[in-house]
């Protein structure tokens, strides 16, 4: 990286040092995953250079923005209405915290028995490594598990946060109150921005993430194809650049990269066997830098066709409605979006079942992987009703727990070759 980019992570207060080990580390880790597989699409060319660059060009340029005076926000979870932001020229940055790395200085403040991505992501604030942390105006949190709703409290003395009250249950009150705090936000938002959000931007914003939407939801339905015409690995990475790139230009790249695919598609062209093993993962997000299960799964043989998480379906399911004809029609347009995603947060939350066994069916998926992280533990009491569900439907289905550390990745191989043997 060019000495330009160390001068701005001095000024942006990176702990220089840690900061060059944790960098130090991934061209490594990502040209194992990435770049030694066969016959990947031209179009990945864009996303493998965006995450090159996303502690350089992307910083430097979310900093212009900035210093331009549009306000910058931090988010973790799919239930921020990003809209709102869009709508005040803002910019919307989905912190990283998928990685080891951070989680010892998480843990320095946090207690270990808990979920590894919310101590990822303290990590990154602690351990001054995240130019993005380091430059947002606000962060914006929410109550979707006890983990996140406290550590909300803790970051708050490092940077503000703000926290968006999320319902637990879909009834008509739940709503009620979902648009209430959709209201509460959009104000904290004109307040930091100093601009008023019209219907009319607004409209402009949910065109863009709708745009975003649509092109990752293309992406999703060319993987089905057998054989596959790109990698779970590859569709994960795009998925989880998703949440700090551009949304137009990443739109068009995405776009762009769905031509191709579906040239390969037309040729028969793919990146795995004719008939390989098709699993579909369920569960908890694989936020930025993780890739492990997706890297043990197909480097076994077989191909990752969806997954129904925040890195996944999750995030780009459902449109926003975008002939709303006031704010008030609008705000309701993006409660509704929003309270149906399908997190485990929700009870009771049957419909999550159901998605998971209609993206099983609809991708001819061999077998289900239900995926949960460490001490989650709506994910984790939630995958019994999944398993059953997917047993009684005939659709084999395992069951992983893990984290973020590497020491497991051979006992979760051997599962896992197991479970492809026998789905095969
Ligand atoms: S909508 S999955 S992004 S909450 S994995 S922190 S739930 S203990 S991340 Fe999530 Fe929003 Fe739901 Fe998606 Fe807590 Fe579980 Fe950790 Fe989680």
């Amino acid at each position: 990286m060019s000495d330009a980019y160390r001068e701005m992570w001095r000024v942006l207060g990176l702990d220089l040092e840690r900061h060059d080990v944790f960098l130090g580390a991934l061209p490594g880790a990502f040209s194992e995953v990435f770049l030694l597989q066969e016959n990947r699409p031209e179009g990945m060319a864009y996303f493998d250079n965006l995450l090159g660059e996303a502690h350089g060009r992307r910083v430097q340029e979310v900093l212009e923005q900035k210093k331009a005076g549009r306000v910058v926000a931090g988010t973790f979870c799919v239930f921020v209405p990003e809209e709102l932001i869009l709508a005040v020229d803002g910019v919307s940055v989905g912190l990283c915290a998928g990685t080891q790395f951070t989680v010892p200085a998480g843990e320095q403040v946090l207690p270990r028995n808990l979920c590894p991505l919310i101590k990822s992501l303290v990590g990154f604030k602690l351990e001054r490594i995240c130019p993005y942390f380091q430059l947002v105006d606000f962060l914006i949190g929410e109550t979707t598990c006890d983990g996140k709703k406290k550590t909300w409290e803790i970051l708050n003395d490092y940077v503000p946060t703000y926290v968006m009250e999320l319902p637990q249950r879909k009834e008509a009150a739940d709503l009620a109150l979902w648009e209430g705090e959709i209201y509460r936000l959009k104000e904290e938002i004109e307040n930091r921005s100093g601009q008023k959000i019209s219907a009319g931007k607004l409209k402009v914003a949910i065109k863009k993430t709708n745009a975003r939407r649509a092109a990752l939801q293309r992406l999703y339905q060319a993987r089905r194809a057998d054989p596959a015409p790109i990698s779970g690995k590859d569709a994960l990475l795009i998925s989880q650049l998703a949440f700090f790139d551009d949304p137009e230009r990443f739109t068009a790249q995405v776009n762009a990269l769905c031509d191709e695919l579906e040239d390969r598609i037309a040729w028969g062209e793919g990146v795995a066997r004719r008939r390989a093993p098709r699993i579909l993962v369920a569960g908890t997000p694989m936020p930025l830098p993780y890739w492990k299960l997706h890297h043990l799964v197909e480097t076994a043989g077989a191909v990752i066709i969806g997954e129904e998480t925040c890195t996944g379906t999750r995030y780009f399911a459902g449109m926003v409605p975008e002939d709303g004809e006031n704010l008030e029609r609008q705000v309701k347009d993006l409660a509704r979006r929003l309270l149906d995603i399908n997190c485990a947060c929700f009870t009771p939350n049957t419909s999550r079942v159901e998605d998971i066994l209609r993206l099983a069916r609809e991708g001819k998926a061999d077998g289900v992987i239900y995926y949960s992280l460490q001490f989650c533990q709506t994910y984790a009491l939630e995958a019994r009703q999944v398993e059953k569900a997917l047993r009684d439907a005939g659709i084999p289905v395992l069951c992983l727990e893990s984290d973020f550390n590497e020491k497991d990745a051979a006992q979760l191989q051997t599962r896992i070759e197991a479970f492809l043997e026998m789905v095969a």
